[in-house]
C-alpha cells in the first residue's frame, strides 16, 4: 500500500516513523517525491502543498491530519473519495484543556494576578464562583460538547449552539440564527469551536459582541476562539476591547497565520494570544486513528470521521 504525506511546517520524520509503526506494510511517499501517482491509494495532508491530491487517479481516501478540513473543502476538483478528519480522545482532551484553561484565565483574572505579583501588591479581592458564569459554546460538535461537559463539571452554567437541534443532558442547547441570539444574551464567556465554512466566516464581529450579556461577573463578554481565525473580524475584536464592548479575549487562531508582529491584537489589554496550539495533532494518536480507518476501509467497513463535503465540515 502506498501512502502520500504532506504537512508543511510539521515534524515529517515523526509522522513517517509513527505511520510506519502503525502500518508496517505501507510505503510512505512525501509530496515532493511521489513517484508513479497511479500507485498512491491514500493521502494524508495538512495545509501547504495539496495540489497533488487532484492528480491521484487511484486514491481511496484523503485524511486531514487535523480536525479542521477547510483547506480541503476549499480545493476545486478534489477527487471524489471520502475525506476523513481527526476525531479522537487525544485531540479532544487537548482542546478541553485549552478551553478550561482560558475560561479560568479570565474567571480567576490571571493577568491581574500576574500584574499584582509584578507590583508586589497583596490583593485579596475574591473572584466570582464558577456557577456565577454563563459559558456559551458556539459549535457544540465533538470538541464543543466534550468541553461543555468539562466546564459543567467545574460548576459553570453551560449552553451550546449548533446548526441542527441537539439534546445534551445538563447543557442548554440552541440552534440556528434565532437560537444564537438567545444564547448570546445570557453568555458571559463565549467559546467558539466552529469550523470555517462560508456560513461561519466573520461570525465573530462587533454586532455579535454587542449581543453578549453585560450583567455578568466581568461586566462584559469574553470571547475565546479556538475554532478558526477566519471566524473572527480582528479589527472588530480590537475595537470591542478598546471600547469596553468586550471585557477580554483569548485567541488561538487568526485570520492570517502566523499573526503579523504588526497586529494590534498583541498589545490589547486582557487579550491572551496563543499560536494555534490549542489542540495540535499528536503523531502517535493521529496515526493510530488513521491506520484504524485505513484497515476498516480495506476490510469494507465504514470509516469514522468522514467529512460531509457539501456541508463543509
Ligand atoms: P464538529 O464537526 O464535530 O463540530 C462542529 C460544530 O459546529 C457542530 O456542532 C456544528 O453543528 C457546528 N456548526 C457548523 N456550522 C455551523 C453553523 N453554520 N451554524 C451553527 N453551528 C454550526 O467539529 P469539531 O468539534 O471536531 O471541531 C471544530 C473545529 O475546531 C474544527 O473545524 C477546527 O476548525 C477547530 N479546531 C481547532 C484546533 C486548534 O488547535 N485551534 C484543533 C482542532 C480543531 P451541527 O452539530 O448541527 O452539525
Ligand atoms: C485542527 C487544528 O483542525 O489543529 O486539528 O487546527
Amino acid at each position: 500500500m502506498i501512502i502520500a504525506l504532506t504537512a508543511k511546517g510539521w515534524d515529517i520524520p515523526a509522522w513517517v516513523e509513527n505511520l510506519t509503526a502503525q502500518l508496517p506494510e505501507a510505503e510512505i511517499r512525501l509530496s515532493d517525491n511521489l513517484g508513479d501517482l497511479s500507485e498512491i491509494e491514500y493521502a494524508l495532508a495538512w495545509k501547504g502543498d495539496t495540489d497533488f491530491l487532484k492528480a491521484l487517479p487511484n486514491l481511496k481516501a484523503i485524511f486531514s491530519l487535523g480536525a479542521g478540513v477547510e483547506f480541503l473543502t476549499q480545493i476545486d476538483d478534489l477527487p471524489e473519495v471520502p475525506v476523513v478528519r481527526v476525531v479522537g480522545d487525544d485531540l479532544t482532551a487537548r482542546m478541553c484543556e485549552y478551553v478550561v484553561w482560558q475560561c479560568l484565565m479570565h474567571h480567576r483574572r490571571q493577568l491581574h494576578c500576574l500584574e499584582m505579583q509584578k507590583q508586589k501588591i497583596w490583593d485579596q479581592t475574591a473572584d466570582a464562583a464558577a456557577s456565577d458564569f454563563r459559558v456559551g459554546i458556539m459549535g457544540i460538535g465533538v470538541l464543543g460538547e466534550a468541553a461543555a461537559h468539562k466546564l459543567k463539571m467545574m460548576g459553570y452554567q453551560v449552553s451550546g449552539w449548533s446548526r441542527s437541534p441537539k439534546t445534551i443532558e445538563g447543557i442548554d442547547t440552541y440552534h440556528g440564527p434565532d437560537g444564537l441570539d438567545v444564547m448570546l444574551a445570557k453568555t458571559d464567556i463565549l467559546v467558539t469551536l466552529l469550523p470555517h465554512t462560508p456560513q461561519t466566516e466573520g461570525i465573530l464581529n462587533l454586532d455579535l459582541f454587542r449581543k453578549l450579556a453585560k450583567d455578568g461577573p466581568l461586566g462584559g463578554g469574553v470571547v475565546i476562539n479556538a475554532g478558526r481565525g477566519k471566524l473572527q473580524v480582528e479589527e472588530d475584536i480590537a475595537t470591542a476591547i478598546r471600547e469596553g464592548i468586550l471585557a477580554g479575549a483569548s485567541l488561538d487562531v487568526f485570520e492570517k497565520e502566523p499573526l503579523s508582529p504588526d497586529s494590534p491584537l498583541w498589545d490589547l489589554p486582557n487579550v491572551i494570544l496563543t499560536s494555534h496550539i490549542a489542540a495540535i495533532s499528536a503523531p502517535k494518536a493521529t496515526t493510530i486513528h488513521i491506520a484504524e480507518q485505513i484497515r476498516r476501509n480495506e476490510a469494507g467497513e465504514p470509516m469514522t470521521g468522514i467529512v460531509d463535503m457539501k456541508r463543509g465540515y
